[in-house]
């Protein structure tokens, strides 16, 4: 492995070797440092911050710790050690030798499929930036930005791709990721859930545990690309992204705890006032994080996400374990789908249901999630089931796009839906009230009201290790 360290750019690709996409990397370079001292995080670039940096993509390399300013950060590009005789493991050229490069018939779909995925990189950083203002332990803080430092080497990673094997117009599309902004009218975000607010850290939280695993299934089916440089890639961010889905579901985790701790100490289901975040708000924010997220994975029946698998593009997530035919030629698929007010099931072309098969995936990885927090809560010995709502619920993607679902799955008027959507999902209300709860705390091992504090701290520090330090005056 070619690992210069000396270099601007630490990478595993040999980026020494090859002047041209040195200098295609360095002209970009500026844009994305321009980019992050306006989109990134806010008021924090010049504290120092104990941070994970990857240097090389073995054990030691990767889990490098040191306090760190984050423009200063080494994003770097890494691929996961290439498999010798790799072959295409699905789709019409399955069994095939994986491609190095870009297969000239599928330059367009491989670019697009690309360039969403790098979209979404950028996207959360601008959506979290507000955040480190009223973080709720120097803890989470660091966590945050380590998160958003991260998602930026995962925007680096991207761009390499556009760079390396696209020519021009990569190298205009990897201008537009910095172009576009989240929730911006005129030039927004690819993806819907990547224009919406992350106004507070429970929010927060629930999008680095809903939306960043959408993260993990969509980079798992990329991972198995015949696109090899692709798989590579991806399978690499897959190790930093577990990291991210612990923060979202730790952070939920650690809400649950707390407002139980509290529900216990004043027998009360109301816990605002003590300031502690009710149950019932914690299972709103839930519906709406999680419906935003299903949307994530297109349509239920696609004939892009066909086409894809086909190519060798795109897989399934583990399509090594599964024990079909990998070309799905024939397969059918059992769908749910709104038909005449109610929800029934039909047999459809497994190949064209890709999309909800990969969302089938990611609904069983949510519901064991969802098993953690309901046992913090038993063993609290509280009375209250957390629940995600059905798959049709608020969806705006797809069959269920606009048709009115409650989160048990009832179909309802357009109307009645309208009228009973406080019950569902967050109320403005609700929302300034958790809004009121974000008073940063910075001291130490201590932690917001509203959040439990963790088990342990980042790699093995005490949890009043000050993880960030040279804070700005409040
Ligand atoms: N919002 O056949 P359809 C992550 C568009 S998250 C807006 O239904 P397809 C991360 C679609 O583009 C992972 N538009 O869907 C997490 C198409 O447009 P055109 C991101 C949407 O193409 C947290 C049309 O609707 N990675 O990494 O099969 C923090 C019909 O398309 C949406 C990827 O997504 C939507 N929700 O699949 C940081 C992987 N859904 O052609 C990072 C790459 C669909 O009519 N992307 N559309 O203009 C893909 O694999 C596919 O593009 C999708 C959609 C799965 C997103």
């Amino acid at each position: 492995m070619s690992i210069n360290y000396s270099e601007r750019i630490p990478n595993n690709v040999s980026l020494s070797d090859d002047r041209r996409l040195q200098r295609a990397l360095e002209a970009w370079q500026p844009g994305f440092l321009q980019w992050w001292s306006e989109m990134g995080p806010e008021s924090f670039q010049s504290c120092d911050v104990y941070l994970r940096t990857a240097t090389s993509t073995d054990a030691q390399g990767w889990a490098t710790f040191g306090y760190m300013k984050m423009p200063d950060y080494r994003w770097g590009i890494f691929l996961a050690e290439p498999e010798p005789d790799r072959r295409i493991p699905f789709g019409e050229h399955k069994g095939e030798p994986v491609w190095r490069e870009v297969p000239g018939e599928h330059r367009g779909v491989l670019r697009r499929l690309i360039v969403t995925q790098g979209d979404t990189e950028p996207a959360s950083v601008e959506q979290q930036r507000h955040l480190g203002k009223t973080c709720p332990s120097l803890y989470d803080l660091r966590n945050l930005f380590q998160v958003n430092v991260e998602e930026g080497r995962h925007l680096w990673a991207m761009v390499y791709l556009l760079h390396a094997y696209f020519g021009r117009d990569g190298r205009e599309e990897a201008e537009g990721l910095l172009q576009r902004r989240s929730g911006n009218a005129d030039n927004p975000r690819i993806l819907g859930a990547f224009n919406e607010k992350t106004p507070d850290w429970l929010s927060y939280f629930m999008f680095a545990h809903f939306t960043d695993r959408d993260g993990k299934y969509q980079l798992a089916s990329l991972a198995e690309s015949g696109f090899d440089p692709l798989a590579r890639t991806c399978r690499f961010m897959l190790t930093e992204e577990a990291h991210h889905l612990f923060v979202g579901e730790s952070g939920v985790g650690r809400v649950v705890g707390r407002t139980c701790q509290l529900m216990r100490a004043h027998n009360s289901f109301a816990v605002g006032e003590h300031g502690g975040i009710d149950l019932s708000i914690i299972q709103k924010y839930i519906n709406f994080h999680y419906s935003v997220s299903l949307d994530l994975f297109g349509s239920e029946l696609s004939t892009n996400a066909a086409n894809y698998f086909s190519a060798g593009l795109k897989g399934r997530f583990k399509e090594a374990d599964r024990t079909d035919d990998h070309r799905l030629t024939g397969s059918s698929y059992s769908l749910l789908k709104p038909d005449n007010g109610k929800i029934i099931a039909t047999e459809q072309p497994a190949l064209l249901a890709l999309n909800e098969t990969l969302r089938d995936s990611y609904i069983a990885d949510c519901e064991r999630a969802l098993a953690r927090w309901n046992k913090i809560v038993k063993d609290a010995e509280v009375e209250f089931e957390l629940k995600l709502p059905h798959r049709g619920f608020r969806r705006s993607i797809g069959e269920f796009g606009g048709v009115s679902v409650t989160p048990d799955g009832q179909i309802i008027a357009a109307e009645e839906w309208q009228r009973r959507k406080s019950e569902w999902i967050p109320t403005e209300t609700e929302r300034e009230f958790v809004a009121s709860l974000m008073k940063p705390v910075t001291t130490p091992g201590q932690f917001a009201s509203w959040i439990a504090p963790p088990l342990r701290g980042i790699n093995h520090q005490p949890l009043d290790f000050e993880f960030v330090s040279g804070l700005p005056s409040a």
